[in-house]
């Protein structure tokens, strides 16, 4: 895969029934302290091959220092082959955990699904887009030289069929946590567990991670702070069921969240609990999610949850990162936001390395009392639940998601009973001859009977199972005629590697853009006003999915969305030529030998002179942060004098800025300088460049001058032009 080429889906889809994963199991990052020139970090790991860094590094060498920790994000397009892009995307921007969602209501769907349906908020999860994602996957590890683990969910009534399926595919990690199913799914409990312990014996074999779900409890409870007692009784019965089963400690992730978000006072509520958390579970990794409970439709107060988020996370060393985007509330699954989480957690990450470094907590006093009170809550309520008869009791008797803040009970819990439920009355006890050759089975197995060798390695008996003889997978490939991605590749194939483009939020060619805007009124007319004026600009599909109000009366801010009904067609587009940048520590070496001089100012009647100083002063970039030595001449210079001043002060280029373009007057201009310099003898010594907002390259040269500069223009543009064309005149 080249970096500047599309990824080919129909490439990924070639072959796909030969498509072996690589390897199994979950890999961490490789820790390290580390010198990125001019740097040196503390919490790191190595860099990309192939990255996006972040903005501001354009100052500091294009350096993209990643933390330590692994950082995850969510793809749910509900279409796998443009979830692939995502990742893409994704892992250029940092992302080493790639989860997809998958779509609604499949934890009910008891069996594996087939094929490549679309789904609702995620993907249905099937063997062949899973295999597809995979195989993706290989190729976008290579290109950004580092692992990616690949996730999604071993919950519901088909959690041991996905366990296996995701083993035999190569997944690296999944939710696995029975609770999730009892509380949220309404699965029957014992169901629940007796298919969890044969999920977590298959995942302990395909070395997958393991997240629980007692993330669902601060996202679902009224009051979020006040389950923190019962998170640490869900993170403690599924770790060690888990740790039990055979999942190795270190693959044992806690799906934490600080239960708090602003305007609370969120540290003195989440880093007490955060430290009652990782002091219990100290030897289980910790995977930090961030608080959408609280998480509105602003994409800047997500972010500033995040980034507290974030703090936590550093002050308390999580292993893996979550990063979410309010997209998911306000049903906007688009990409750019994920990309700005991901940024907003490796800036924050790196711009708090080593923290722990310089700080220490205070022993005494708030932070220790309340991390204890937080510990004893949980254990009275381990203590009472053992008197209650155990879980499944505590369950009936509605111990979970209260919103009272244990031991204080408000009466509404989850209630679930123990012969209620989805797939109540499935489970059958194993007969005393019952048997099965399969590998990573849990519990009684029969196996001996055929000797003691097969006790340990029952599937050795008919010569290996799926996992060890992947040919034996039944690898089917489409069972929908018409829900299928050959279907979907074929509707927009015209916007896959051809010259036609279309906007994009959710699916490739789906032509949605959202708009940014302000009306000076109140929120009801400001939200009408907004879908109004989403007609006048011929969207369909209209829906507003972000208000605020600035102020009752003087404004509201709206975002919406919408479609568009046109094509952007790429070969009738101009482009701009873009000029190659001389790396700046070439432009400053050349500067500094040659000793460059430069005499700038407005020409002729001119005196717009704002733009020309950004160009000019150290203060904004300009040409002075190079070395370039100037002489300015002031604004309305008559074109005469640049000449004459470039002569006297012995300066090799003029820089003239022309900001006025009625009747033409800046061509006029430019010809003119270029005369005069003639005219003076001088013309072959010199560099004329023009600049303003009128003015282009094309323009530029067809009037005499060497080069002009447009909008956006920055010092260092102008500095390696001069550098390029200092070295053509002089040293040839
Ligand atoms: C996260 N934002 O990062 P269904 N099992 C568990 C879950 O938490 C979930 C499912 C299964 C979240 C992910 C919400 N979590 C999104 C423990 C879902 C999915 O197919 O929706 O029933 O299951 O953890």
């Amino acid at each position: 895969m080249k970096p500047n080429e599309k990824l080919d889906i129909r490439n990924i889809l070639k072959d796909l029934e030969s498509y072996r994963p690589r390897r199994r199991g979950w890999i961490w990052r490789e820790k390290q302290e580390m010198d990125i020139h001019p740097f040196h970090y503390v919490q790191a790991s190595p860099s990309l091959k192939n990255y996006i860094a972040l903005p501001s590094a354009r100052h500091l060498n294009h350096i993209d220092p990643q933390p330590d920790a692994t950082i995850t994000t969510e793809i749910a397009s509900g279409r796998f082959e443009d979830d692939i892009r995502r990742m893409r995307m994704a892992a250029w921007h940092g992302a080493d955990h790639i989860m997809v969602i998958r779509t609604a209501g499949q934890s009910h769907m008891d069996g594996l699904l087939e094929g490549t349906p679309q789904g609702v908020g995620g993907v249905p999860i099937t063997r062949k887009q899973v295999r597809a994602q995979r195989k993706a996957l290989d190729f976008i590890e290579d290109e950004v030289g580092r692992p990616i683990n690949y996730h999604s969910y071993v919950s519901g009534v088909a959690g041991p069929e996905i366990a296996v399926m995701f083993t035999e595919e190569g997944v690296n990690g999944a939710h696995q946590d029975p609770q999730y199913n009892v509380l949220y799914r309404n699965i029957n409990m014992v169901r629940s567990f007796v298919d969890a312990a044969e999920s977590k014996k298959i995942m302990a074999y395909g070395g997958l991670a393991q997240i629980d779900g007692a993330h669902n409890a601060n996202a679902t409870a009224r009051d979020a702070w006040k389950v923190m007692p019962e998170l640490l009784v869900q993170h403690a019965i599924n770790s060690r069921m888990s740790e039990k089963i055979g999942i190795k400690p270190d693959l044992i992730c806690l799906s934490t969240v600080p239960p708090a978000a602003p305007p609370s006072p969120d540290l003195k509520l989440n880093l007490p609990y955060a430290l009652a958390l990782r002091e219990f579970f100290d030897k289980y990794k910790m995977r930090a999610q961030m608080n959408t409970k609280y998480m509105d439709s602003s994409t800047r107060e997500a972010t500033v949850t995040h980034v507290l988020n974030l703090l936590i996370s550093r002050l308390t060393s999580a292993d893996i990162q979550s990063t979410i985007t309010p997209d998911e509330g306000r049903n906007v699954p688009w990409h750019v936001y994920n990309i700005e989480a991901l940024d907003t957690a490796k800036q924050a990450m790196m711009g708090m390395d080593d923290l722990l470094g310089m700080l220490d907590y205070r022993k005494d006093g708030y932070l220790m009392k309340t991390k204890r009170e937080i510990q004893e809550r949980a254990v009275l309520m381990m203590e009472e639940m053992i008197q209650m008869g155990g879980y499944f009791k505590a369950v009936e008797e509605g111990m979970f998601v209260d919103s009272g803040l244990y031991p204080e009970r408000q009466g509404d819990g989850i209630v679930r009973k123990i012969d209620g439920g989805i797939g109540n009355n499935t489970i059958i006890k194993r007969h005393p001859k019952y048997m099965a050759p399969v590998t990573a089975h849990y519990g009684f197995n029969n196996m001996e009977q055929y000797g003691k060798q097969y006790a340990s390695d029952p599937s050795s008996l008919i010569h290996g199972s799926t996992f060890e003889n992947p040919e034996l997978i039944q690898y089917i490939d489409e069972l929908d005629e018409e829900d299928n991605v050959n279907n979907r590749l074929d509707d927009n194939e015209k916007y896959r590697l051809t010259h036609l483009l279309k906007p994009e939020v959710q699916w490739l060619g789906d032509g949605i853009i959202t708009v940014d805007l302000f009306f000076p009124t109140d929120e009801l007319t400001a939200e009408a006003a907004a879908i109004e004026a989403g007609k006048k600009l011929n969207l369909s599909n209209i829906e507003v999915i972000h208000k605020e109000v600035l102020h009752p009366a003087e404004g509201t801010r709206i975002q919406f969305k919408g479609t568009v009904n046109f094509d952007i067609d790429t070969t009738k587009l101009i482009l701009p030529k873009k000029e190659e940048l001389l790396p700046e520590d070439e432009i400053l070496a050349y500067v500094k030998k040659h000793g460059i001089k430069v005499v700038a100012g407005t020409g002729g009647s001119d005196e717009h002179s704002v733009g020309m100083r950004e160009i000019l002063d150290i203060k904004h970039g300009g040409v002075e942060k190079y070395g370039i030595n100037y002489t300015y001449l002031g604004t309305s210079v008559p074109i005469e004098k640049f000449v004459d001043a470039a002569i006297e002060t012995n300066s090799s280029v003029i820089m003239i800025s022309l900001i006025i373009s009625h009747d033409d007057i800046h061509y006029k201009n430019m010809q003119k300088l270029n005369d005069y310099a003639i005219e003076k003898g001088v013309r072959d010594k010199l560099i004329l460049i023009a600049g303003g907002t009128q003015v282009t390259p094309e323009i530029a040269l067809a009037h005499g001058m060497d080069q002009g500069f447009s909008r956006g223009t920055k010092g260092k543009d102008v500095a390696s032009f001069i550098v390029k064309k200092h070295r053509k005149i002089y040293e040839n």
